[in-house]
């Protein structure tokens, strides 16, 4: 009998979509293989060697100064989460190509998978603090991705033009290929979760050494924030911002999850006649200072969410200088830089004169009465009032280095943000918020303003670029903190818009000149506008 059609069903026919379609099922399911061996691997290497998170912490680094103020802007603390969910987009496109390359040119496609490993392991490697090992859970998830894919594409069944013809060896049916998919997910699935287990195996040490770690009572105790502080106007941030509220801001696509028992700073450089090497307890040995202190990022728009206020506890930086033997510049030291270094190569430039002026300077062990949480720095941090975080507020502290500012760029600067960053005098309205519609008559216009060790002295506001008004502050808790503020406004029916501005102790008033946040933090007043209803 001869057949002039194929039948549609007739399994043998030779189709290309088919085969595409499983050629893309493989190299996906290649990529999921590679990526879970990859994190079990970096499970056991380095949780920041795993090669998403090495890829894409080199493009945090590599990210232009503006794009990161446009992600931070657009996305804000959802940011890593962005940008993990596109390179997992990025690794699904090209694990597709490597799959349809693969149906036709098996090495080839097997190659490009490979080649993927490579290039993660380049990423880890690149990172600050990298070790050999770091290149591990990369190639071993490339490699196990490409020895994957060959196995399914070779398992893809082949156009057969006679019924009776035997396939090239390694062809199976499609329930062939099926099965090995299946089991392919199935011991994916198996090694990231085995990653995961041994991931929390590895930060069990550091989770138990956080549980484990009772902080000391202070030894110059702070006095209790001010009855009146908190003004308790309903919209407004609360004075001290709780642990969970509070804002973050790192390059941490893991939050570094440090043993407290074998963590170990060391102060050295120019200038450092006695060099230290301390761990915990033994820096614990030196009086605690408790200080309410308000932490603000320079990448703060007018009326952005970046500040927080708590009560750190911890020891004074300018009582260990001395006791290194550093001298500031104003009293002849050399070093005018002093260089904080994170467990994960993060770096810091602090002035050191800031540091030793006598302004509460602090390694901060605790944040609101506990150990300070894994994302903000534990077991150590730094925290010097009037400056923003960035040349400040050092998190998962390892290293202190005095140099000099002509000597050395830390991180942000080597990315056009300026050496040198004191807190802007800002001030912010929280409610109304904006485009509010609000009933006619007594509303409260409440919010923050801050000029850390300055501190504030009054606060404006006007309704429709008229005159300033003088709104009612919260009690100061010290110059270092935010003060919250209120005016009643009686408001006609209409639109409107409202305008704060703060005034610091040392008189200045805040600058209506609009600037962005680059190179060293916005300008600006916090326009809100809102509707009235008649
Ligand atoms: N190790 C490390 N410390 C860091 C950063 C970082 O990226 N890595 N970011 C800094 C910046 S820009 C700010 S504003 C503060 C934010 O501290 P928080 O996340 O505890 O609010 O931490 C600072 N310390
Ligand atoms: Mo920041």
């Amino acid at each position: 009998m001869i057949r002039t059609k194929p039948r549609r069903a007739d399994p043998g026919t030779p189709r290309r979509p088919g085969r595409d379609a499983l050629g893309a099922v493989s190299g996906l399911l290649a990529a999921f293989a590679g990526l879970a061996l990859a994190q079990l691997a970096a499970a056991a290497v380095r949780p920041e060697a795993a090669p998403v998170t090495a890829v894409g912490g080199a493009v945090v680094d590599a990210t232009p100064a503006a794009v990161k103020e446009w992600a931070i802007r657009r996305f804000g603390t959802d940011d890593k989460l962005v940008l993990t969910l596109g390179i997992g987009a990025l690794l699904a496109i090209a694990a597709i190509a490597a799959g349809l390359l693969a149906v036709r040119r098996p090495a080839a496609g097997t190659a490009l998978a490979a080649a993927f490993g490579v290039l993660g392991a380049a990423a880890a490697l690149s990172r600050p603090e990298a070790a050999w090992q770091d290149v591990l859970p990369s190639l071993t998830g490339g490699f196990a991705a490409a020895g994957v894919l060959y196995l399914l594409v070779r398992a893809i069944p082949r156009p057969r033009p006679r019924p009776s013809g035997a396939g090239p060896p390694g062809a199976m049916d499609r329930r062939g290929f099926g099965r090995l998919a299946l089991a392919t997910l199935a011991l994916s699935a198996g090694a990231g979760y085995a990653g995961r287990r041994l991931g929390a195996f590895g930060d069990a040490g550091a989770t138990a050494s956080r549980a484990g770690f009772v902080l000391p009572p202070p030894t110059v105790p702070a006095p209790p924030v001010p009855a009146g502080a908190e003004l308790r106007i309903p919209g407004t941030t609360p004075f001290i911002t709780p642990n969970r509220a509070f804002y973050r801001v790192d390059t941490a696509l893991v939050v570094p999850r440090v043993d407290a028992d074998t963590w170990r700073l060391r102060v050295h450089g120019d200038g450092v006649s006695r060099p230290l090497t301390l761990g915990l307890r033994e820096l614990l040995d030196r009086p605690l200072v408790e200080h309410d202190a308000t932490l603000t990022c320079v990448s703060n728009e007018v009326g952005g969410p970046y500040a927080g206020n708590a009560r750190w506890l911890g020891v004074r930086l300018a009582d260990l200088l001395r006791e290194a033997g550093v001298r500031p510049p104003s009293q002849g030291g050399p070093a005018d830089q002093l260089v904080a270094r994170s467990v994960d190569g993060m770096t810091l430039g602090t002035p050191v004169e800031a540091v030793m002026d006598g302004r509460e300077a602090l390694l901060a062990v605790g944040m609101n009465g506990e150990p300070l949480p894994f994302r903000h720095g534990f077991p150590v941090r730094m925290i010097v009032p009037g400056l923003y975080g960035y040349v400040s507020a050092c998190k998962w502290l390892r290293e202190l280095r005095l140099t000099t500012f002509a000597a050395y760029d830390a991180y942000w600067v080597r990315r056009s943000w300026a050496q040198q960053a004191p807190v802007k005098t800002q001030s912010r309205i929280d409610t109304p918020r904006p485009f509010a519609e609000v009933a006619a008559g007594r509303v409260a216009v409440a919010g923050v303003a801050w000029a850390q060790h300055r501190g504030i002295a009054r606060v404006e506001v006007r309704v429709d670029a008229g005159p300033w008004r003088e709104a009612r502050l919260g009690a100061a808790d010290g110059d270092d903190t935010w003060r919250q503020w209120v005016w009643l406004w009686e408001a006609a029916p209409g639109g409107h818009t409202l305008q704060v501005r703060a005034t610091d102790r040392t008189g200045a008033v805040q600058t209506g000149e609009r600037a962005g946040t680059l190179p060293d933090g916005a300008t600006g007043w916090h326009t809100v506008t809102v509707r009235v209803r008649g």
